[in-house]
Formats: structure tokens, sequence, C-alpha cells
């Protein structure tokens, strides 16, 4: 059983999570018009992880007798001014779950929620993860420059993520 308040806060954070899955999808399909295919691959996966976040609320709020509330999602840029525009856009939207994950671990404490506390520990470690990974890509495309250039340099650099991500997913099935 969860408070009103904490049952409101995570239906947010549900909508926070599914317009993050919808801005990485539009992601996705821009750069697989502009022939970066690594990076539309990378969206792709982003894209899926954040709809397995909201996921992952819908069943907190139906296993604590909460009620999750399908978001309606606003429309997602569609264009971007270049590949590195896109990753700072990624990286701020980042920080705005980051923020609200503080916030929601703020209200847990306030309600004196310790399930819900325990339940968030995995968006904390998750929003860590993340920054830390879409802030490595943003240092990389600075150095090497995002001219005209450079695109094949950074897609081959993006899709290193992705090898790397499909290797763990391939280590954690055999165990
Ligand atoms: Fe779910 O917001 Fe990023 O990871």
């Amino acid at each position: 059983m969860i408070s009103k308040k904490i049952e409101a806060a995570l239906n947010e954070q549900i909508a926070l999570e599914a317009y993050a899955s919808f801005l990485y999808l539009a992601m996705a399909s821009w750069c697989d018009r502009e022939g970066l295919e690594g990076c539309a691959q990378f969206m792709h996966r982003q894209s899926d992880e954040e709809r397995a976040h909201m996921l992952r609320i819908y069943g907190y709020l139906s296993e604590t007798d909460g009620f999750a509330l399908t978001p309606a999602i606003a429309q997602a840029p569609h264009e971007f001014e270049s590949v590195q525009v896109m990753f700072e856009k990624v990286y701020a939207h980042e920080q705005k779950v980051t923020q609200s994950i503080n916030d929601l671990v703020n209200l847990s404490y306030a309600e004196k929620d310790p399930s819900t506390l325990n339940f968030l520990q995995w968006y904390v470690a998750e929003q860590r993860e993340e920054e830390a990974l879409m802030r490595t890509i943003l240092n990389k495309i600075r150095l090497i420059g995002d001219g005209p250039q450079s695109l094949y340099y950074i897609d081959k650099e993006v899709d290193k993520f992705n090898k790397a991500a499909l290797a763990a997913e391939a280590t954690e099935e055999e165990q």
C-alpha cells in the first residue's frame, strides 16, 4: 500500500520515462535518415530501455495496490542541428530524469515509505550509469569534432557501445 502522493509522483515518472522512450525513438529515426547506423541502433536500444524503465513502475504500482496511468505523450522533436546537439539533448534529458528520481527519493523519505525508497535504488544507480555513458559519448564527439568528415568516426565510436552492450547481454544469458 502506498500513499496517493507517492502514487501520483510515480505516475509522473512513468510519463517522463515514456517521453524519453519516444524522444530516443525520434532520434533513432533521425540518425537512420542521416546514415548514422551505429547511432540509430544506439538510440533504438535507449528507447527500449526507457520503455522497460516505465514498465518497471507499472509493476511496482500493481504490486503495492497503486494504479498506473498510461500517459499522453507530447510530440518529441524530429530534427536535430547535428549529432552533437542531439547527444547534448540526451544528456540534458537524463539529468532531468535524475533530478526527478532524486525528488522521488526525497518524497519517499518525507512520506516514510521504505518500500518505495528501496524500489528507487535501482533507478538511482541506473541514472548514474546513464549520465556517465552520455557524458563519455559527448566528450568523444567534442574531441573528434562533428563536422561532415567526422561523422563516420563518431558513428563507429558510438557503435562500440552497441557491441559492448550486446556482449554484456550475451554474458548474462550464459550465466
Ligand atoms: Fe529511464 O531515464 Fe534514462 O535511463
